[in-house]
């Protein structure tokens, strides 16, 4: 596919708009943008409608800016069942649910290549869990989540062998690859466990979204490569007419587990949980999986057909309307959740595929948007009873009436338009107001910064009957999907600052009184703290080469916004950056003699460029005891100013 550059008549920005997007110095945004980061690994958070980026928060990649992913305390979060794994690529955001409505407890997000999902804290921006997905490679489809939050969902983008024996050929895909689909249950506490896995025909699970309403307890799935394909899958898994949505009866799934038809499968993926109170990550191997196979369990799962490889697969705030978006088609299919439900009553089949029912094309379908624009991708609603499709070869956005299928407007988009995101669009109550396009390619509009240009996002004004493009802005790594949420619901509980007196941390120091250096064999401890503007200890001797030094620094402050820093010369990690009342433990293993400085990296105080100490290190078997200090000065200077006397 290729991206052509639309010529529309309000490509420029129409008078006005400005205003729309602004937000004045000082003054708060009214939503919250939670944006996939794609390939970066992490998720900004900007404000809308101003598109100003107020953070991004680290998820499945490292970030030298935080600490995360370097500090002895978040490294667990990375650990998988290949080890530490620093980078991953994030493609969609859910929001958690309460009646079908964005309830602010927490956002998920998927891991796409080492397949995982992530929980965040909304209170703290942070990510607190980390799950892994066994018999997953490519985990695409996924986080979607159920209206009550009972799950979030788990589809591999890549069939792969599963099993006992998965040293086979790769021609040997008809016969032994699988897809799998994993529901992961959601505890009270936002705890994350794998409840149940579907085994599937080997096609690639592309996108998803929970039915709602009177749906509910319904999930469905677009799935490509229905020609099982294994090799030049642009050609060979682009033959068919149509390939599927698939429809999975999640309670039905429930009751079959409860009535013990699930196999229990020896597997190894990784479950790691950051706590807030000891501010330390935790990482263990989980060995079993339960799996139901729809294949033997006929009333599970339902394939329907849908033209041509499709990509979005999206229901409406009703949750009666399913919309499947073939990137190669040039409709867009609306399916009936009623009518699926009588197509299934009325069992109008068409055969099975791989052991599964398949409902006649027909019989599934409310209708057919004709004629929308080229490569339609991901749609979202406005409540009002409009859906919004994404087209990524005619680069631009659809508007059209769910009811009668009619296209009501259109724009462009500068370029070739992935995700679209409306405040609570996929949730049964939108918002409405504003809706972004995640673009694709940028070309021309920023400046040009090299080979690279920053993908831009583009915010349109959806409050009238036509959309109105008002704001430009960048985004970081590859936007997907993101979700919008009115300020109002994070912001009053927001955190400021870990209060000392709760800090659990095993290396805690809760005053400088507290702090020392201990040695436990070639392993030195330093119990430090941290509060305008210095260190204690800020003097170190007696560290020897062959050591391992721990800085535990624990900031005092407990102040909102005065987070300290801590990094040393030559560390092969990066910086700590410590919050108020927290812990965090930087390793160091010193590889030459000398003295070396470390110093505060965030600029806390008018004495911040004093914020600093030294470290000794001397030969190994040296013989200079292990000593710590604060304010102990040294013998005056001499003071070469003055010529020497005889
Ligand atoms: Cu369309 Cu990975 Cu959701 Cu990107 S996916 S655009
Ligand atoms: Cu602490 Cu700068």
């Amino acid at each position: 596919m290729t991206s052509c550059k639309p010529k529309g008549a309000r490509g420029a920005v129409s008078a006005g708009s400005a205003e729309k997007a602004y937000v004045a110095p000082g003054k708060y945004d009214e939503f919250y943008n939670f944006v996939s980061g794609g390939f970066s690994g992490q998720m900004p958070v900007y404000g809308l409608p101003s598109g100003r980026l107020l953070r991004v928060i680290p998820v499945f990649s490292v970030d030298p800016e935080k600490g995360y992913g370097y500090s002895e305390e978040t490294k667990p979060m990375l650990m998988t069942s290949h080890g530490f794994v620093p980078w991953d690529d994030l493609h969609h955001i859910s929001f958690s649910q309460t009646n079908g409505e964005i309830d602010g407890r927490w956002t998920f997000g998927n891991g796409n290549n080492t397949p995982r999902v992530a929980r965040i804290d909304n209170t703290t921006f942070r990510t607190v869990e980390i799950i892994e997905l066994p018999n997953s490679a490519g985990n695409h489809s996924s986080p979607f989540i159920t209206e009550n939050s009972e799950y979030i969902v788990a589809g591999t983008r890549f069939s792969v062998p599963v099993g006992n024996n998965t040293d086979v050929p790769i021609s040997s895909y008809k016969q032994n690859f699988k897809g799998t689909i994993s529901f992961i249950s959601i505890g009270k506490e936002g705890e994350m466990d794998i409840a149940f896995q579907l085994l599937l025909p080997g096609v690639n699970f592309d996108l998803s979204h929970a039915g709602k309403g009177p749906s509910h307890g319904w999930f469905f799935f677009s799935c490509y490569n229905s020609e099982q394909a294994n090799t030049l899958l642009e050609v060979n898994a682009s033959q068919r007419d149509k390939d599927f949505v698939m429809a999975v009866n999640w309670k039905k799934a429930e009751e079959y587990l409860r009535a013990g038809k699930g196999v229990k499968q020896q597997v190894r993926y990784a479950h790691n949980v950051y706590n807030e109170k000891t501010h330390t990550a935790t990482h263990e191997i989980r060995t079993e999986v339960t799996v139901l196979d729809p294949a033997i369990l006929k009333d599970i799962c339902y394939f329907i057909p849908c033209p041509k490889s499709p990509h979005g697969c999206d229901v409406d705030p009703t949750g009666e309307y399913i919309v499947g978006s073939g990137k190669l088609a040039a409709l867009i299919p609306v399916f009936s959740f009623t009518k699926i439900q009588k197509a299934i009553a009325d069992k109008a089949y068409d055969g099975e595929y791989g052991g599964i029912p398949v409902i006649k094309y027909e019989a599934a379908l409310y209708g057919e948007v004709k004629k929308p624009g080229l490569g339609p991708l991901h749609t979202e609603f406005d409540g009002k009873g409009f859906a919004y499709t994404s087209f990524f070869v005619s680069s631009e956005v659809v508007k059209w009436n769910i009811k009668d299928l009619k296209v009501v407007d259109r724009v462009p988009t500068y370029y070739s338009v992935g995700h679209l995101c409306i405040p609570g669009g996929d949730t049964r109550k939108p918002f409405g107001k504003y809706l972004i396009a995640y673009n694709k390619i940028t070309k021309d509009r920023y400046l040009p910064t090299g080979p690279e240009l920053a993908q831009s996002a583009q915010l349109f004004d959806i409050s009238g009957d036509k959309m109105q493009l008002i704001l430009d802005f960048p985004t970081i790594g590859e936007p997907h999907y993101a979700g919008a949420m009115p300020a109002d619901l994070l912001k009053k509980k927001s955190l400021k600052i870990y209060k000392i007196e709760e800090n659990a941390n095993k290396y805690v120091s809760k005053g400088e009184k507290e702090t020392k250096v201990v040695r436990e064999g070639n392993k030195v401890h330093v119990y430090a703290t941290a509060i305008r503007s210095h260190f204690s200890p800020d003097n170190i001797e007696g560290v020897k080469l062959g050591d391992e030094v721990y800085f535990h620094v624990t900031n005092l402050e407990q102040d909102w916004d005065v987070p300290h820093g801590f990094a040393i010369k030559g560390a092969l990690n990066a910086e700590l950056l410590i919050m108020p009342g927290e812990t965090q433990t930087l390793k160091w293993v010193p590889e030459k003699v000398g003295v070396y400085p470390f110093y505060c990296t965030d600029f806390c105080s008018a004495l911040h460029q004093e914020m600093s100490g030294y470290i000794r290190v001397s030969p190994a078997g040296s013989n200079v005891p292990l000593t710590f200090s604060l304010g102990k000065q040294g013998a005056a200077a001499a003071d070469t100013t003055k010529p020497a006397t005889k």
